[in-house]
């Protein structure tokens, strides 16, 4: 297929509600969304930079940069054999993967198009419907937190994770274990703590949380190996797995026993599923992450969970979660712990163009 044309914008969306982790917070989203033109068919993403570099080095500006300056004008006009290498013709540039998912992401969706069948469908995925949870952020009291936690389970997320950070952690962890004994809950620091804590995380044992998600360093992988032969809890990777380098060095290391893959933070959808096996054959469980989607990177990230290795819910939440309106109708929700994966063709979801086009602050195109 030719990528013939290439269209990007930019618009707000702010949450209902400010998101606070141990590396920062965020409440107005500057959303980045993609649109590729290929023999009549359209193929959609979304990209995952957030406004600051707090998670990740890449931020909305700098995926804009990457984009607009190189990866569109090296791929448009070309003839492309599918998604595994829309990116071929610039693999120099180095990093940056979440600007390259964008691209590589929306390509994915264009072959599913292409094929007439879902994006699901196209990945190989096998489920549809997928277990899901919520992830709450850090709250200034106990009693704000119960009060959230209560209704996410009202709503019937199968799993319940908690952000953390020192001063926020065993002791909140421990009154919700006492509050709600019979929920999945997992912990998430951002990085918050570094391998003298160890003494310290090693009391979560006690509280039959999932997993903790990325307690140390975002680049390490050495002390993750080192806290996990000191705890009982599973360590989860996220921000440190950026590759698949990155996972082979976490399994040789033991880093940890379960990764959240992340598309837009490990470069798309191939390497994702790319990931994902590995660490099926590794005997490993892998659930997908958020990044405070939209309904269409919501849609790409529900298409990749219905693979068979994704057995733990992920972080994926209903519409109503963050947004007043999504993009998208229908808009997504979740029921009984479980979200529906779209059997239409492609992304499987109507986008709101109107409304898009109207909030958009900035668009570039390339034909
Ligand atoms: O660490 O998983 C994270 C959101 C933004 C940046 C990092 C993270 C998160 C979340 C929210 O936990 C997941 C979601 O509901 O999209
Ligand atoms: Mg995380």
């Amino acid at each position: 297929m030719k990528i013939e044309r290439a269209v990007l914008r930019e618009f707000p969306m702010r949450m209902k509600e400010f998101f606070e982790i141990s590396s920062g917070g965020m409440q107005d989203r500057r959303m980045v969304l993609l649109t590729l033109y290929s023999e009549g068919l359209e193929g959609w993403s979304e990209c995952v930079a957030s406004q600051d570099p707090s998670y990740a080095y890449e931020t909305t500006d700098t995926a804009w940069h990457i984009l607009t300056d190189f990866i569109l004008p090296g791929i448009v006009g070309r003839e492309v054999d599918g998604p595994e290498d829309i990116l071929a013709p610039v693999s120099w540039i180095r990093g940056h993967g979440m600007a390259k998912a964008c691209v590589e992401m929306a390509g994915w969706d264009l072959a599913a198009r292409a094929d007439g069948v879902s994006l699901s469908k196209k990945l190989g995925g096998v489920r549809d419907v997928v277990p899901v949870g919520v992830s709450v952020g850090l709250k200034p009291t106990d009693a704000e937190l119960h009060e959230q936690v209560q209704g996410y389970i009202d709503q019937g997320y199968a799993r319940v994770k908690i952000k953390i950070k020192p001063g926020r952690d065993i002791e909140m962890l421990a009154g919700l274990r006492e509050r709600f004994p019979d929920t999945l809950f997992m912990a998430d620091a951002n990085s918050a703590y570094t391998l003298a804590d160890a003494p310290r995380l090693a009391e979560l044992d006690a509280l039959d949380l999932m997993m903790i998600e990325q307690p140390l360093g975002y680049d390490d992988l050495l002390d993750h190996s080192r806290l996990q032969e000191q705890i009982a809890t599973p360590v989860c990777l996220d921000e440190s797995i950026k590759s698949e380098g990155d996972l082979a060095l976490a399994l040789k290391l033991g880093s940890g026993r379960i990764v959240n893959i992340k598309p837009g933070r490990v470069g798309g959808l191939g390497v994702s599923s790319r990931i994902h096996d590995t660490m099926v054959a590794a005997g490993l469980p892998v659930w997908c992450g958020g990044m405070l989607e939209s309904g269409v990177g919501r849609a790409h990230n529900l298409a990749l969970a219905s693979l068979p290795g994704f057995t733990l819910p992920g972080d994926i939440s209903a519409s109503q979660r963050y947004w007043d309106q999504d993009i998208v109708t229908p808009e997504f929700v979740v029921s009984d712990g479980v979200m529906q994966v779209p059997t239409g063709v492609g992304l499987g979801i109507e986008l709101d163009l109107d409304r898009i086009q109207g909030l958009t602050v900035r668009e570039a195109e390339f034909r």
